[in-house]
């Protein structure tokens, strides 16, 4: 990117208020740079010290690191404790009547459960676990909506040292499969149906299919919690309804205590080649890393109301719903539906109606809202609103400053939270009270997370031209291994050249302030013409455009340049109706970057769609805008689509 100027060059700073910062949990950047340097001083001691504080020990540890077989990291080894105590019995003598969920279905209808209540229900489903002969160590698939329930049933699995592994629910019964297999489960739990936007849609013939598909005899159990009234195909030899389940089982299980190290889930995700990888979380290290990211980047207050939009099927729903905010002792809402149904209002109804204090949702998210309805949120009360959150991708600065004018009323700081399954919590966030924030960048490390960017060599590199984003020291919450495949988690993640540093997989690259700008994945790194070009900035100079709505860049092999530019974009209003309109705005649009970044940065091809292919948790499929911009023919799997109708639409696009 030697000469071309990055467009992510962002003026506006927005520093916290003096209210906000006399409240906050970590109050002013000296508290963070303080926070900062006891953990360079004495790294194993800061963190020994967070652990002591923040978790409840069964039997505490006595050795905080033991680096001795890295990149095979163990943390606090020798501490015993139970994930679910720390999550439900820790709040029983001070809190046991605070609403622990708020529950609002698709439809509307609205269940709160206190503590009391769900370590009752957790407790009973644990038992009944137990009573099918479920025992510590054993893999759990779960394939559930979102639900009181499915929480239940991951926090069921924790307490008898059970090890979850949550399918999203969207996943084909191949992709069910996969994970069943890979996983060697003894259970499956799942739901006869799911409610998304008004429609009934049946979970568990997924699951049968993915048992017929041969190489799972393991799996000797599938517990099926009852959403709707469909029928369901039933197997008496294994099938097992959820409400039979707990009946009669005892409201209280004492917790299975596991040592430090004992694998909590694996979560599978998709690496660049291959098939899934089943990232490990311990247990111990991962709590700790959820819990103080609740304290710091959500600065959590006893009197929030945390919302996190994301599914349990992903690690964010697992970090920020299943075990943040319970092992906080937090009241949260979970919501079953989608954000447009009945109409693109739900979220800002439901930010009013449950008195919503910290909101956290996806850049996509926001973006989709903005199309569908960019002055909607000005019709509700979103005055309890105190912190914003942003998770899974850059966020452009455009979408930022709507979050922060229309949706925070410019009253809210936003986290950008960069992190990853793998990382298990935020790496890289504001600390709201702390520091200022800009557009576009998730600033600077969490104390005690060793963040920095290198080059091909490994050497740290500290320009505005950027490079590999690491992390140079391990840390509790980070993944132990890809299940399986201890090889496939060392080569990956620690290549030699980074020298014992943890490879995220992502490019970025630092300002002035030393603030981090997520670049995008390293494959989705463009280069033409000899020139590093982040398909981000692109996207975010086309976005900047009033025109644009949403746009996605890739790269196509170029004889000349080596690649060339490819645009996917989605207009604010409609999609050109005629092929000459289309030419005329793709030539607007050209200049526009051109302007913005460079000639050498104008998209060689622009189409135009009512939307971009992408994945029910919000992220863009650039594997098949890559294959259609190559003009492939699309083999892959898209049973992770929201809106699979979209590619034939890119793909007979002028262009
Ligand atoms: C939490 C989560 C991880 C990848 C990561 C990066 C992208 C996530 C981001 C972000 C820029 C942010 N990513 N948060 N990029 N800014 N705030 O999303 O985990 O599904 O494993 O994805 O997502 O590319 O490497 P996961």
């Amino acid at each position: 990117m030697s000469d071309i100027q990055s467009v992510m060059h962002e003026n506006r700073v927005f520093t916290p208020s003096a209210d906000f910062v006399k409240q906050a949990n970590v109050s002013g950047m000296e508290a963070y740079q303080a926070l900062c340097a006891e953990a360079s001083k004495d790294y194993t001691g800061f963190w020994g010290r967070l652990a002591r504080e923040t978790l409840q020990w069964k039997k505490p540890f006595t050795k905080t690191l033991d680096d001795s077989n890295a990149p095979f990291y163990k943390w606090f080894e020798d501490g015993e404790l139970n994930v679910s105590y720390n999550c439900l019995d820790a709040h029983l003598a001070a809190s046991a009547d605070k609403t622990a969920i708020i529950f609002e279905a698709d439809d509307g209808v609205v269940t709160k459960i206190n503590y009391r209540d769900l370590h009752a229900r957790v407790c009973q489903f644990a038992n009944g676990l137990k009573s099918r002969g479920i025992k510590k160590g054993d893999r759990v698939v779960i394939y559930m909506p979102m639900s009181i329930e499915a929480v239940v049933a991951m926090q069921g699995c924790a307490r008898i040292g059970a090890i979850h592994s949550v399918v999203f629910g969207g996943f084909s019964s191949k992709s069910l499969h996969e994970r069943i297999t890979d996983a060697k489960a003894s259970a499956v739990i799942t739901a006869d149906a799911q409610m998304r936007g008004g429609r009934t849609m049946p979970l568990k013939p997924a699951v049968d299919e993915a048992l017929t598909l041969g190489g799972c005899e393991s799996v000797h159990t599938v517990i099926v919690y009852q959403r709707a009234a469909c029928d369901t195909a039933w197997d008496a030899s294994n099938n097992i309804w959820w409400h039979d389940l707990v009946a009669g089982q005892e409201s209280v299980c004492e917790p299975e205590w596991v040592g430090a190290e004992h694998p909590l889930f694996i979560l599978y995700t998709s690496g660049s080649t291959g098939s899934p990888k089943g990232v490990q979380h311990s247990s111990a290290g991962y709590l700790l890393g959820a819990m103080i990211s609740m304290q710091w980047v959500f600065d959590y207050k006893a009197s929030d109301i945390f919302w996190c939009t994301a599914d349990v099927g992903w690690i964010t729903g697992h970090s920020y719903v299943a075990y943040g905010p319970l092992a906080m002792g937090g009241t949260q809402v979970i919501f079953e539906g989608v954000p447009t149904y009945p109409d693109a209002g739900r979220f800002w109804k439901m930010i009013q109606d449950h008195k919503v204090t910290t909101f956290y949702t996806a850049p996509t998210a926001i973006r989709s809202l903005i199309k569908l309805g960019g002055e909607l949120p000005k019709q509700y009360d979103l005055s309890s609103l105190r912190l914003l959150g942003s998770v899974g991708e850059p966020i452009n600065p455009e979408a930022w400053m709507w979050y922060y004018n229309t949706v925070g009323g410019a009253r809210c700081p936003i986290v950008d939270t960069w992190w990853q399954t793998e990382t298990g919590c935020h790496m890289i966030a504001p600390l709201p009270g702390a520091m200022p924030i800009k557009p576009g960048t998730c600033t600077l490390p969490l104390p005690g997370i060793m963040a920095t960017i290198v080059n091909e060599a490994g050497d740290e590199v500290f320009d505005q031209h950027g490079g590999f984003l690491v992390i140079k020291k391990p840390f509790p919450s980070q993944i132990r291994t890809i299940w399986g495949d201890p090889e496939r988690y060392k080569k990956g993640y620690f290549p030699e050249e980074m020298h014992g540093a943890y490879l995220a997989g992502d490019s970025a690259h630092r300002d002035e302030d030393g603030y981090f700008w997520i670049m995008g994945r390293i494959d989705d790194v463009l280069n033409v013409s000899g020139h590093r070009l982040g398909t981000m900035e692109i996207e975010s100079a086309l976005a900047s455009n009033p025109l644009v709505a949403e746009a996605a860049i890739v790269g196509r092999p170029h004889e000349i340049k080596g690649e060339a530019v490819v645009a996917f974009v989605v207009l604010k209003g409609a999609r050109p109706e005629t092929p000459e309109k289309a030419r005329e705005i793709a030539e607007i649009l050209r200049n526009w970057v051109a302007k913005e970044i460079g000639p050498i940065a104008k998209p060689d091809e622009i189409r135009f769609g009512e939307n971009l292919p992408k994945t029910r948790s919000g992220k863009i499929m650039r594997r098949l805008l890559r294959a259609i911009a190559k003009g492939e023919e699309i083999t892959q799997d898209v049973s992770t689509l929201e809106n699979p109708a979209i590619l034939d639409q890119l793909k007979n696009a002028v262009r």
